[in-house]
């Protein structure tokens, strides 16, 4: 049997993005009003940042991600980390990692590639694939806390499996969709289910 190629997304399964993001906010705007990490409705920060405050400008937000040493010290995902490794030792199974540089790539492209080598190490560097689009990447899985993943392709190769995070947790999927609550969850249960399609 073929081996199960899984993809694992980096910002919000991997790296704690939303986290940073309220920290560095805070501190860089202490007089602005803020959304708490359980009141975060949707992906995008920036969106829901607007609604609460429609005369933000729209480079505070995005001036914190932009900033150097931003992805670079993003805390790793409690668990992401063993998983990882154990999922990369595991017969039978490909892993990738598999995210999406923002458009002011400047640090971001590579502080994603040096966290990846702090955290994972080099046998992880070799398999970052970073693409704004996910959906002509191919593989079984795909391991991603954004709920809607659109691109060219219509019909993307993988079974796209809902990280929960801060977002998305209230986010109600079609029947038919799944999740993986957390690193506790049991991925390889997907995995091995993949194995038996
Ligand atoms: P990833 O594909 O690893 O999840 O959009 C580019 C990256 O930044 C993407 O990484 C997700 C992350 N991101 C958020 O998580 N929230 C946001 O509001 C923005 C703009 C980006």
């Amino acid at each position: 049997m073929p081996p199960v190629r899984v993809l694992v997304d980096m910002d919000g399964v991997l790296a704690d993005f939303e986290a940073s993001f309220l920290r560095l906010y805070r501190s860089r705007h202490p007089q602005l009003p803020y959304v708490a990490l359980d009141e975060r409705r949707g992906f995008s920060v920036e969106a829901q940042y607007r609604q609460l405050n429609p005369g933000l400008a729209a480079d505070f937000v995005r001036n914190i991600y932009g900033s150097p040493n931003f992805f670079l010290d993003l805390v790793p995902i409690p668990g992401a980390v063993e998983a990882m490794q154990e999922m990369f030792s595991l017969n039978e199974t490909e892993v990738f990692i598999c995210t999406s540089p923002i458009l002011k790539y400047e640090y971001c492209v590579k502080e994603k590639y040096a966290w990846v080598e702090k955290h994972l190490g080099p046998q992880f560097v070799q398999r970052l694939v970073m693409s704004r689009d996910k959906t002509i990447v191919s593989a079984d899985l795909l391991i991603d806390d954004k709920v809607d993943i659109k691109g060219v392709e219509p019909n993307p190769s993988w079974e796209h499996i809902v990280f929960t995070c801060w977002h998305n947790r209230h986010t109600e999927l079609e029947p038919h969709r799944r999740r993986l609550e957390s690193w506790s969850d049991d991925w390889k249960a997907i995995i091995d289910g993949k194995r038996r399609e």
